[in-house]
């Protein structure tokens, strides 16, 4: 199934062939070519960025590699091809026909579900907006831009399916897409991190790797829609974002790897000399973990969701990976949550197991991040350093589901508000340790060079040397 790159948006689904639909689209795209250049990376638009395209929907050699300035970037609409005689894979109506068009019924529902998702998309990117200016190298800024560019095609990903299946409700929802704005006080995003300020480098591994992983977890969710359409758009999203997950990963290794070099060259792990030397101590790092972790475990949703109940049962939204579940009716299944019983401890619920797909999703998502645990503190424990990476329980820090509000501490031991307080500048990023971040967040935009808070990658991107000018400036 070859891509259309001669049409003025690029696409994999005839839309040539539907006039009314290209049109609408093409009116769209002034508007999404305008919020770019207001709201998309500030500044360095006229430069040349060694830039992956999709070429092709095949996981094998679907992009192609090239110099291209943003703004000519070919945002288009791409599906994975179509599975024969795809069944529902779940919930009430298992083993039934997939939908090509929307039930009258779910019509909303969907809606909405696609318009969360969507307003992620350019969410993230206004969020990004500046670092530029601060990245720590050449190859970092081309990571930044890849990603950026990427998540506005994810958002041309949901203005597709709004358009071509909402009719008028969905061009208007389309528009809305571009007038919500990360953190106005006015038109905020719809979820909660998505309103977080991204000022750093740090925070912004932290969130490609903890935030985009969230990503990946609703769209495999998606994926597994009856609503044959938002299921193929998700499984080619899932291709794309593989990729910025591996630049947070990535980022967190090389900040810890410089942090250990700097330990090791001083002998010393005391954060006044680490900082002094332009490192990032390693509790810094864990308390930037814990913030960005228990504010991705938000957008999962409640733990506890008639929702995701009724998502499940109408076949909407499934679990991540379906087909690794036995039952996938899963009517008469119950779940265990362990919930704060209000007076300072810790009660157990048995709720209906689809009542509680969020905390099933939840519960995966939780075992991906681990892994990157595992690395990092494998990393640690050659240098012969006792320190160790962790992940904060679930219960920390939350402001979504039964968590939401009553204090813990990173472990998920129920404490009194005065204990919370107490702590929480051991636990958090303070203002004072975000100035440090801050401080050392300055430009290193000479080809070869690096930042001194970071390591260099292990390799290039597409084979190319590190040093190559992954960016040429204009
Ligand atoms: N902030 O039954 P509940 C990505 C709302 S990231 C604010 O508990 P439900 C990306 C909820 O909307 C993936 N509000 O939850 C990453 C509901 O509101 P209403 C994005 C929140 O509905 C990086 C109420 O609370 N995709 O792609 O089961 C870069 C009660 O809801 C939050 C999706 O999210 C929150 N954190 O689940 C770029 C997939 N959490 O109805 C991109 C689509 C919950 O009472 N969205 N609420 O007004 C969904 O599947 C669901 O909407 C959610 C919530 C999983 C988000």
């Amino acid at each position: 199934m070859s891509l259309n790159y001669l049409d003025r948006i690029p696409n994999n689904v005839d839309l040539g062939a539907n006039r009314a639909l290209q049109r609408a689209l093409e009116h769209w795209q002034p508007e999404f070519m305008g919020w770019w250049h207001d709201l998309g990376p500030s500044d360095f638009q006229a430069a040349d960025v060694y830039l992956r395209t999709a070429t092709s929907v095949d996981s094998k050699g679907w992009a192609t590699y090239g110099f291209v300035r943003m703004p000519e970037y070919r945002w288009g609409i791409f599906l994975a091809e179509p599975e024969t005689d795809r069944r529902i894979g779940f919930g009430d109506n298992f083993g039934k026909e997939v939908w090509q068009q929307i039930p009258g019924e779910h019509r909303s529902t969907l809606r909405r579900l696609i318009v969360t998702q969507g307003d992620t998309e350019p969410a993230s990117v206004e969020q990004q907006r500046l670092l530029g200016h601060t990245a720590p190298s050449l190859y970092d800024l081309r990571n930044l831009f890849q990603v950026n560019v990427e998540e506005g095609r994810h958002l041309w990903a949901m203005v597709y399916l709004l358009h071509a299946y909402f009719g008028r409700d969905g061009r208007e929802e389309a528009e809305e897409l571009l007038e919500r704005h990360s953190g106005d006080a006015n038109k905020p995003r719809i979820l909660s991190t998505f309103n977080e300020p991204i000022r750093d480098w740090l925070s912004f591994f932290m969130f490609t790797y903890f935030t985009d992983r969230d990503g990946k977890f609703q769209l495999k969710s998606l994926a597994e829609s009856s609503f044959d359409p938002l299921s193929r758009t998700c499984k080619f999203m899932l291709t794309e974002e593989a990729h910025h997950m591996f630049v947070g990963d990535t980022g967190i290794s090389r900040v810890i790897k410089r942090t250990l070099e700097v330990m090791q060259e001083l002998n010393t792990d005391d954060p006044v000399a680490i900082r002094k030397a332009g490192a990032i101590e390693l509790p810094l790092v864990q308390k930037y973990l814990n913030f960005w972790f228990s504010s991705s475990l938000d957008l999962f949703g409640g733990d506890s969701s008639s929702n995701a109940a009724s998502y499940f049962a109408n076949g909407l939204k499934g679990r991540p990976d379906e087909a690794r579940f036995e039952d996938h009716v899963a009517a008469g299944l119950t779940f265990t949550l362990e919930l704060p019983d209000g007076q300072g401890g810790v009660t157990n619920e048995v709720i209906p197991m689809r009542n509680a797909i969020n905390e099933v999703t939840r519960d995966a998502y939780v075992k991906d991040c681990e892994l990157g645990m595992k690395r990092w503190n494998k990393l640690i424990e050659k240098t012969g350093h006792g320190f160790r990476m962790t992940l904060p329980s679930t219960r920390f820090r939350r402001t979504i589901g039964s968590w939401a509000n009553v204090p813990t501490d990173p472990a998920g031991n129920p404490i009194s508000r005065e204990e919370f307080d107490a702590h929480r500048d051991e636990w958090l990023p303070t203002e004072g340790d975000r100035a440090y971040i801050y401080s050392l967040m300055k430009g290193v935009l000479e080809r070869g060079k690096m930042a001194a808070w970071i390591a260099p990658p292990e390799r290039g991107i597409n084979n190319q040397p590190i040093d190559f000018e992954y960016v040429r400036l204009a």
